[in-house]
């Protein structure tokens, strides 16, 4: 049968409510691309695959945790969602709050979310609330009005996004026929990174290594201290406070993994590389985990020789079309005539 979406193909190994018809945009069974040609120049000597989350149906991995979390919304009679986000999260609680029928009201960081992601959210019609605040403030105010207020919260403190999120290390494994010796991955509130451990340890098979990075302006798990004023131009990463940091630091010390901080030029320079020898367009957070990679493999903390890694991308490069123009050359301008076409391409 064709693919139904992550509850249909997964539903008996995630601990969600099964009382209700799934809430699905067949999210998930997304492809894991080889990348021969970048692995020559960061980490020469390994298998290098990517994860292309952003083939998700709003664009990011966060379609995986939204079907599962606006699934039991539905089950525990909600008829309304709320998050906060950095804009992926907002894109697909509005989605699939849309098909569910759901009220979804979102709340972002003013200014600081990519285009793409707030277009979306309005196109699904949820009702967008703009903070003079960061994304950990907007956190706080969600958790507190869940509390008070029968409105679902949709963010990953909710145990059922992570049930949904773990099933790309299932989909990982299947597609490599084994588990990879590193998964590299960037972190924000750090429930990607929680969830694939969990999905991983829950398949028993030898799990991989995880490799985190964060943005260095916003790197609270790497430096150990909270950041009150979190800065980065991977704006879906710029957060201060996680709410599983202690979860990832157990998933880290447990995989025998590694978590450090890359620069936002270090972000941007993978960002143009993946897309430059791959064809693979990510955002800009997606590529701090090949960011990070390059990096500790430079730094020998990485061994790349005859291993196996991937790094998980996890939204779509036209999420943030601002990124994409800023980082691009302008185009050579020419009259419409084929001599000026022919110079100008030196034929
Ligand atoms: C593209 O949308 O937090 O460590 O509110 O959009 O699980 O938070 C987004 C996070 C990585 C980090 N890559 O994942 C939000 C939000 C992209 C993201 C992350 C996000 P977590």
């Amino acid at each position: 049968m064709s693919w139904q979406g992550l509850i249909a193909h997964f539903g008996d190994r995630m601990d969600i409510a099964k009382t209700v018809p799934p809430v699905t945009l067949h999210e998930g069974n997304t492809p894991l691309i080889p990348a021969p040609r970048l692995a020559q120049a960061i980490a020469p000597g390994c298998e290098l695959y990517l994860k292309y989350e952003g083939l998700n149906p709003t664009g990011s991995f966060k379609d995986r945790g939204m079907t599962a979390a606006i699934t039991q919304a539905v089950a525990e009679g909600a008829q309304a969602v709320i998050c906060a986000s950095t804009g992926n999260t907002s894109a697909s609680a509005a989605a699939y709050a849309a098909r569910a029928g759901l009220r979804c009201v979102v709340l972002i960081p003013d200014g600081k979310i990519a285009l793409g992601k707030l277009a979306a959210t309005i196109a699904y019609g949820a009702e967008v609330v703009a903070i003079d605040g960061s994304f950990d403030d907007g956190l706080r105010m969600v958790r507190e009005i869940a509390e008070r207020t029968p409105i679902s919260l949709v963010n990953s403190v909710n145990p059922a996004r992570l049930q949904g999120q773990k099933t790309a290390a299932w989909e990982v494994t299947e597609q490599l026929a084994g588990t990879p010796d590193w998964l590299c991955l960037p972190v924000g509130n750090a429930g990607n990174i929680s969830a694939y451990w969990m999905g991983f340890k829950e398949q028993g098979h030898k799990p991989p290594r995880l490799l985190g990075a964060q943005a260095a302006g916003s790197a609270p798990i790497v430096n150990g201290a909270r950041v009150d004023k979190p800065e980065t131009l991977a704006t879906a990463i710029r957060i201060g406070n996680p709410a599983r940091w202690q979860q990832a630091v157990d998933a880290l010390q447990e995989s025998c993994g590694h978590i450090l901080a890359v620069t936002d030029e270090e972000i941007f320079d993978a960002y143009r590389l993946v897309a430059k020898t791959e064809g693979v367009f990510c955002e800009p957070s997606s590529a701090a985990g090949l960011a990070g990679l390059r990096k500790a493999v430079a730094a020998g903390e990485v061994n790349p020789e005859g291993k196996r890694i991937v790094s998980v991308l996890t939204g779509h490069g036209l999420k943030d079309p601002d990124s994409a123009v800023r980082e691009a050359a302008v185009p050579t301008r020419i009259p419409a005539d084929l001599d000026a076409l022919m110079r100008v391409m030196n034929v």
